[in-house]
């Protein structure tokens, strides 16, 4: 960690800090002292304007504080020079977050009234935010959630990969075999039938506060890619990580399954914010939201495995073949559960 804490006007002296999360892009950590901090260094190769971040955290904000005050809404500490982000010496930029003992967040969904808050405040912040004005907002990641330019992105790191393992082309030919979702996924976005509106866009369950000792939640966290997008970007990521037993690092591919229950609880909570606000062509998109969500994982874990993996963390080099194939096991499993 090379910030200089005295940016935020704490003494390094009277600190500990330690690295903690399981995020595959941005260094969090807990800085412990007499109050307790969370600090993130923004990966500025991924956020290549990471001042859009601000500007669109403070439009939501500003818009929240007014409309909705009561809402929780996880803003960032100010720097001692007032600022939301500060930069370290190697350009990477720095926030500072509360600390509280009273919550926790957890990487696996275990019933389903977990999915079913979870859900619902997901869907909160989705409707709260149904008014904003979205040309307020920027994309801080651009074409993040678009189908097509993912397949885009797979087929160029396909075309420059080496001879693959067999496993690989395993892998890559099984990818190639749900392109017809892509095609759905263009007809869906011509047809006009979804909204664009602000929308979360990272919605694992690991971004959920839960309240410790029960299932209540307290908010949402991770707001980097707060921008516009489509309903289904939320609802497919929950779709995602809440269903499955096992997460997304699992190589053990027996395990992934489809837990009903737990996908009820998900649409139930969700929609007990959200069924007013979707039009009846959006709540049509609903069992295309998870595959969807599903495949893009897939698609942009085999192609970072393809180009040698410099988009997300990994500890061995197969780590993004194994999500890949994982994701993909994943998408035969919710196809089978969610035809349409
Ligand atoms: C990344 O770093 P983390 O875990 O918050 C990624 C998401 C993926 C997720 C997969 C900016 O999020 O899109 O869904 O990994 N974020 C970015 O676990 O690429
Ligand atoms: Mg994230």
């Amino acid at each position: 960690m090379n910030l200089d804490l005295t940016l935020f006007g704490l003494q390094p002296a009277e600190y500990v800090v330690e690295r903690i999360g399981s995020g595959h892009i941005n260094h969090t950590y807990k800085v412990i002292g007499k109050k307790k901090f969370i600090l993130q260094r923004v990966n500025k190769d991924v956020f290549k304007n990471p001042e859009i971040i601000a500007t669109n955290l403070r439009a939501a904000s500003d818009y929240l504080k007014e409309y909705y005050p009561e809402y929780p809404f996880m803003t960032g500490i100010r720097s001692a020079a007032g600022k939301e982000m500060e930069y370290d010496a190697e350009g990477f930029p720095w926030r500072l977050f509360p600390y509280s003992e009273n919550t926790m967040t957890i990487d696996k969904v275990s019933s389903p009234e977990e999915a079913f808050s979870a859900a619902a405040e997901f869907g909160m912040l989705t409707k709260y935010l149904d008014q904003v004005n979205v040309s307020s907002f920027k994309e801080t990641i651009p074409r993040f959630h678009d189908l097509e330019y993912r397949k885009e992105q797979f087929e160029e790191a396909l075309g420059r990969a080496g001879k693959l393992s067999n496993e690989a082309s395993d892998c890559v030919a099984t990818c190639k075999k749900f392109y017809h979702l892509v095609q759905q996924y263009n007809a869906l976005i011509k047809s006009k039938a979804l909204r664009l509106r602000i929308v979360h866009n990272d919605t694992k369950i690991n971004n959920v506060l839960f309240e410790r000792g029960n299932s209540n939640t307290a908010g949402v966290i991770d707001l980097d890619t707060l921008m516009p997008g489509y309903f289904i970007y939320d609802l497919g990521d929950m779709v995602r990580t809440f269903v499955c037993p096992v997460s997304e690092e699992e190589g053990d591919l027996t395990k992934i399954a489809f837990r009903g229950a737990v996908y009820r609880a998900l649409l139930d909570g969700y929609l007990s914010e959200m069924k007013e606000v979707l039009s009846r062509e959006e709540r049509a998109s609903i069992p295309f939201a998870g595959k969807m969500m599903t495949y893009i994982m897939a698609l942009r874990f085999l192609a970072d495995y393809l180009r040698g993996n410099t988009y997300y963390q990994v500890k061995y080099s197969e780590q993004n073949l194994v999500r890949a194939s994982n994701q993909l096991k994943l998408l035969e499993v919710i196809s089978k559960n969610l035809p349409g």
